[in-house]
């Protein structure tokens, strides 16, 4: 087989003038004077070093010094089809030359975005056939906390300002998207939540509920419950909404015990109020189906997406907005005072076009539901190590909790240092594989082969074994 990298050398037509060549140490201490980095402590960062990569192909990632990565992590849930893939790259090139630029308001539209919008509602649930743009995850989340206050005032309601939402969710770093979300150190910077966000507990079994559940269906019956105990709280007539990830991805991959979702369906249908799936994530295909609200037979009412619309390549978010939303924004709402700039960027509609078709003539999403019995097979093996409480898959995401007790399940004092050190470890061995708190999570790209599987496993088992060589 011909070397990738290589290859992509070969196409490389980069004009060293706009990004010139350095070595590591140049890059990382230009880095270090000018670049603050997401969710970084940059004091720490520059005493450690960044790692630079430079270019991909399929499911790996290679630095500027040469080492070859598997890419574990499909770069942060996104690059689902693989990197290279010049269908993607041409979708975007030919858009930027017809029209690079021009915005959806003041009665304006382009091909891209209609087409784009046709085909989502197409494969969107039947209920969904409308959809918002924005350039990102978190601007997705941020349109739902309008749109939704919007719709409730539009229906003579506007004491419905109340959106639910869950300890340890990620539904952005907007403020917004941080309020959504139930991390309490983006909570404790810059005064989150805004007004009107309230949190439940999270249906994390292994987390905070095996103590009291011994039952995971029974934990996550209680767990939903504890929606209905937040409404009764606030009063019904207050609250506008509930939103939650199928799969909570950033928060350390906790998959929900099958009780949970259908009971909260059945309480956001009882109280009416509205259901906000966020598909950010579990969209285009990573549990197997389009949409996670599928693989738990959810009928949400809004959906925000984005990563997995476009792999990646190009920056895109949206809302996938239900005939029962848009039909109270339509017909009652007037004008909705919002929107951005990258609103159906054209290049992103082309790239997420090109994208959606590749995942179809390639059946993709049936092939995450065909290889994914083999990665929750070698990952479950994994089980078996010493410092594995628990590990735990659904589609192509997978958590392994490391602990510091196996027999008691006991989690480490210090928490985080061994996922840390487990997470570096891997690196080292050329395997990304993230680490939450103690948990460690991959969600490799849709086309990785069976033995790449095997390499992700042997390298995580090798990653586990220096980790406890390490902590002892
Ligand atoms: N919703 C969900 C469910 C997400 O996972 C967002 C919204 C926000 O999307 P943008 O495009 O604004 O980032 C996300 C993003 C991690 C990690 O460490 C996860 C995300 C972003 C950054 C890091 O796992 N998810």
């Amino acid at each position: 087989m011909s070397d990738p990298i290589a290859s992509i050398a070969a196409l490389d037509d980069q004009d060293d003038a706009l990004i010139p060549r350095h070595a590591t140490g140049e890059w990382q201490a230009l880095d270090a004077a000018h670049h603050f980095h997401p969710f970084t402590d940059t004091a720490d960062l520059n005493r450690r070093g960044t790692r630079i990569f430079e270019r991909a192909a399929g499911v790996y990632i290679y630095t500027t010094d040469g080492q070859k990565i598997l890419d574990g992590m499909s770069g942060l849930w996104c690059v689902n089809v693989g990197y290279g893939r010049e269908e993607l790259v041409a979708a975007a090139a030919a858009q930027m030359r017809r029209l690079p630029f021009y915005n959806s308001f003041f009665q304006c539209t382009h091909p891209p975005a209609i087409e784009l919008s046709r085909r989502l509602a197409e494969i969107a649930p039947p209920h969904v056939n409308h959809v918002f743009f924005a350039g990102s995850g978190s601007e997705a989340n941020d349109t739902v906390v309008r749109a939704v206050r919007h719709y409730w005032a539009s229906l003579g309601q506007p004491q419905r300002q109340v959106i639910v939402a869950r300890r340890n969710a990620y539904h952005g770093s907007t403020m917004a998207g941080a309020s959504l979300g139930g991390m309490a150190p983006m909570h404790a910077q810059g005064g989150l939540p805004i007004p009107g966000i309230v949190h439940i507990e999270q249906p994390y079994w292994f987390g905070v509920g095996r103590h009291h559940y011994p039952d995971p269906e029974a934990f996550g019956r209680a767990a939903a419950e504890w929606l209905r105990e937040k409404i009764l709280e606030l009063g019904p007539e207050t609250v506008a909404a509930f939103i939650g990830e199928p799969v909570q991805g950033a928060g350390g991959v906790i998959i929900p015990p099958a009780t949970y979702w259908p009971r909260i369906q059945q309480i956001c249908d009882e109280f009416g109020i509205l259901l906000v799936v966020d598909e950010v994530i579990c969209g285009f295909g990573r549990l197997g189906r389009w949409f996670g609200s599928e693989h738990y037979g959810l009928k949400p009412d809004l959906m925000p997406i984005a990563k997995g619309m476009t792999s990646g390549y190009l920056p895109m978010g949206g809302v996938l907005v239900s005939d029962r939303v848009a039909e109270v924004l339509i017909e009652r709402g007037g004008e909705f005072h919002h929107g951005f700039t990258y609103s159906a960027h054209p290049a992103s509609c082309a790239v997420a076009l090109a994208n959606l078709r590749l995942l179809e003539e390639e059946k993709l999403i049936a092939r995450v539901g065909e290889i994914a019995p083999y990665y929750r097979e070698r990952w479950l093996a994994l089980g078996a190590h010493p410092l594995v409480g628990e590990a735990r898959t659904l589609g192509l995401v997978g958590a392994l909790e490391l602990v510091a007790d196996k027999k008691t399940l006991t989690p480490f004092e210090k928490i985080g240092a061994a996922g840390t050190r487990c997470r570096d470890a891997a690196i080292k061995n050329g395997l990304v594989m993230r680490a939450v708190r103690d948990t460690m999570i991959t969600a490799p790209p849709f086309i990785v082969s069976y033995n790449q599987i095997d390499e992700l496993a042997d390298k995580a088992w090798q990653s586990l074994e220096d980790t406890a060589r390490a902590l002892t």
